[in-house]
């Protein structure tokens, strides 16, 4: 599909179709370039501006795919006064420069054209659709009450006993405070693309890598008898239950590596126990890290007996015992990542919403309507910021650049 948004959308569709069709219709059309020639036949659309995605007129061209046909057809379009290639995210960028949308959302939208997991997808298309923009419209509305009350205050300053602010004032800001901190404690949304990471390790030879294989489903890790198999950290995302994961496959630990290369690969399974969420323990019971999960693998071999403590007893080669693993997992890790349909913030509104609580937090400290009068403005500018109220072009340039052309 061939989008035009702008003034020449118009000119653009009856310069290639013929002719201009009525508006929202699809109607079927033969595209010729100037000199006639037929380029393909195809749907058009025509979505005359200001209700439209961008806030633009726009035309659509829904091609047959062939790249020789797009080539035409862009070809055809390129030569026409007025026209030229949208940059990555201009669509976007364009609806949010005509107020089609806010920055939170455009950030949605962002993030669900890149979803991978069907939790991804939720989260994205709440932000998308604006949940997060009308929660902070929400707080802003209230700060502006705040600002008012103390506007007024400081009217009647000059008169006797009238520069306190009322009681329920305080309370008013610390119950807007402590909202704001539920929403900061909140799982931050670039968790989702990141996955739960489950990190598998022990001694060489206990099954790691064989039982990383049957969690993310594929022979991504050489498995063998020999102690010492796995020497570099391997890392796979895979999405279980519509849950993103990140499962990584370590070298063994043990004291005195066989050679160099084996103590590198140590030292950086090591690193990666810093790194979990959780910890897949397959080594002797309590040796691992404090909180990893003990694991006893390998229950289908002859006199296996399960170590003491054990959370599951499980075979890789078998299967007995994955899947309540991964249930168990799933659950986990359902706690630590953005709940489904909940909005939850990025990092540039944790930042932001970090901002508006501190300049919050100070208006409830002072006692100067003055200064309280300034700290609510500070607050009311960080909300501005969230919402693309007050942005700057650098921050617009490297949130729009994260789209793909004809976004
Ligand atoms: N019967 C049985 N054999 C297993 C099981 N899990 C692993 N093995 C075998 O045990 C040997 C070691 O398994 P790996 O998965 O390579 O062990 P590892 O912990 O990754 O070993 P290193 O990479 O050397 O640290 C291989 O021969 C596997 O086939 C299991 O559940 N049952
Ligand atoms: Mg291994």
């Amino acid at each position: 599909m061939i989008r035009v948004s702008g003034p020449q959308a118009k000119a653009a569709l009856a310069a290639l179709a013929g002719r201009v069709p009525s508006p929202r219709r699809a109607s079927l059309a033969r595209l010729r370039n100037a000199e006639g020639a037929l380029l393909d036949e195809a749907l058009v659309l025509w979505f005359p501006g200001p209700n439209t995605v961008t806030g633009e007129d726009l035309a659509e061209f829904h091609c047959h795919g062939g790249r020789a046909v797009i080539a035409a057809v862009d070809g055809a379009l390129a030569v026409l006064p007025g026209l030229r290639r949208a940059e990555p995210g201009e669509f976007t960028r364009r609806a949010f420069a005509n107020g089609r949308i806010d920055l939170a959302e455009a950030e949605g939208l962002a993030d669900l054209l890149s979803a991978e997991t069907e939790l991804s997808r939720a989260a994205a298309l709440v932000n998308a659709g604006g949940a997060l923009s009308r929660q902070i419209e929400g707080w802003r509305e209230q700060v502006l009450g705040l600002s008012a009350e103390v506007e007024g205050v400081l009217d009647f300053s000059d008169e006797e006993d009238s520069s306190d602010l009322p009681e329920c004032f305080t309370w008013n800001i610390a119950s807007l405070c402590g909202e704001l901190g539920e929403w900061l404690a909140r799982p931050r949304s670039e968790r989702l693309g990141e996955g739960f990471r489950v990190v598998l390790a022990g001694p060489p030879n206990v099954g790691k890598s064989t039982l990383f294989n049957a969690l993310v489903d594929s022979e991504a890790a050489i498995t063998s008898p020999i102690a010492g198999t796995t020497r570099d950290v391997i890392e796979r995302s895979v999405a279980i239950a519509g849950v993103p994961f990140t499962f990584v496959d370590t070298a063994g630990l043990r004291e005195g590596a066989a050679d160099a290369i084996e103590a590198i690969g140590i030292a950086r399974a090591e690193a990666q126990l810093a790194r979990a969420d959780v910890v897949l323990w397959l080594g002797t019971a309590g040796e691992g890290p404090p909180d990893a999960w003990e694991i006893a693998a390998q229950a289908d071999r002859e006199g296996f007996v399960p170590k003491p403590d054990a959370c599951f007893v499980l075979s890789a080669v078998t299967g007995e015992g994955v899947a309540s693993l991964k249930t168990t997992l799933v659950d986990a890790a359902s706690d630590a990542l953005p709940k489904p349909g909940e909005a939850a913030l990025n990092a540039r509104q944790h930042a932001l919403l970090s901002e508006a609580a501190a300049a919050l937090a100070a208006a409830k400290r002072v006692s100067d309507p003055l200064l309280v009068a300034e700290e609510l403005r500070r607050t009311r500018l960080a909300f501005d910021r969230l919402i693309g109220r007050a942005t700057t072009e650098d921050m617009l340039d490297t949130l729009f650049g994260r789209f793909c052309i004809g976004k």
